[in-house]
């Protein structure tokens, strides 16, 4: 599926060459270490969902190209803080040296802030094209989706509950804030951006939050089915360090069958929206079906 999309994924790597790289580079090690970690080879799902969801509404991509490469800078930021010694403590990150195993630790906490805060200035390069009044918009959800009501809360509560057991309620809230608010962000932006109308951002809205969770899900199940080698990044951490996971929960069977309920339910809502989204339910089945 990913082969399919090469070329979109090519000409977001283009984009993100473009925004990352400065006239003085000085010092470049740090400049070294931001396209390090974009450039080690991740696969773009959250922009590519962007681009997907603006292309249903027959938008042209390079107005949104903006947001969805400051979303990827957002999601690196996160990879690279992810995986410090404070936190997860990772040697590997998509096949390569963690940023810090590469860096050091100083350079590697400052090239996650680096790229969190480019993102916002890459956003405001759209506005030549885009309302100020769609753009704010957006700036809005993907900051509320990154910051301590997303991304950053769910990473924090990720981190307390680790070695606990903990409930139904509070495993949803960690997958929904650390990895989903971000995908969903991803979607619901290029809806935004696009001009989706107020019932068809509702739909978005819950296909974004069950997008996010078959990515997790899967991702979870992957850590326990793969290899370190094809994940590119540690496989077998969740169960070692006593993470909040859905195969520790439901089990691996029913984890895999609450994704295919899920697919289901996501066709379901392309169905109601009415719109040319067949690569998006192509890609959303790869999501679902992925093994790294
Ligand atoms: C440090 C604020 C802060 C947040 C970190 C995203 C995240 C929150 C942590 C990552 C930990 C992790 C491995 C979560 C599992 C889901 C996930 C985000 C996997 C990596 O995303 P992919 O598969 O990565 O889209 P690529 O490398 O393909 O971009």
């Amino acid at each position: 599926m990913l082969k399919k999309l090469s070329k979109l994924i090519k000409l977001i790597n283009k984009n993100l060459l473009k925004y990352l790289k400065y006239k003085n580079e000085f010092p470049s090690v740090i400049f070294k270490a931001v396209r390090y970690s974009v450039f080690a080879g991740g696969k773009r799902i959250r922009p590519v969902l962007l681009l997907l969801t603006s292309k249903a509404y027959g938008m042209n991509i390079k107005y949104v190209m903006p947001v969805a490469c400051g979303i990827e800078m957002i999601h690196t930021y996160s990879l690279i803080h992810d995986d410090l010694p404070a936190m997860d403590n990772d040697d590997y990150r998509r096949g390569k040296l963690t940023s810090h195993k590469k860096f050091g630790e100083a350079i590697a906490i400052l090239a996650g802030d680096a790229l969190l805060t480019k993102a916002f200035e890459t956003f405001c390069e759209c506005n030549r094209f885009i309302s100020d009044e769609k753009l704010l918009k957006v700036i809005k959800l993907i900051s509320d989706a990154s910051g301590i009501n997303g991304m950053v809360g769910g990473q924090a509560a990720d981190i307390l509950f680790e070695n606990k057991n903990v409930s139904k309620k509070t495993l949803d809230f960690i997958h929904s804030h650390k990895t989903g608010a971000l995908i969903k962000a991803s979607i619901l932006s290029g809806a935004i951006l696009s001009g989706a109308d107020k019932n068809e951002l509702k739909l978005w809205d819950r296909f974004g939050e069950i997008v996010g969770l078959i990515f997790q899900i899967t991702d979870d199940i992957l850590d326990v089915t793969s290899t370190t080698k094809k994940l590119g990044k540690t496989a077998g951490k969740d169960a070692k360090q006593k993470k909040a996971t859905f195969p520790a929960i439901y089990g691996l069977e029913k984890s895999r069958k609450i994704v295919l309920k899920l697919l289901l339910e996501a066709k379901k809502i392309l169905y109601k929206i009415k719109r040319p989204t067949r690569d998006i339910l192509n890609l959303v089945t790869y999501i679902a079906t992925r093994e790294n």
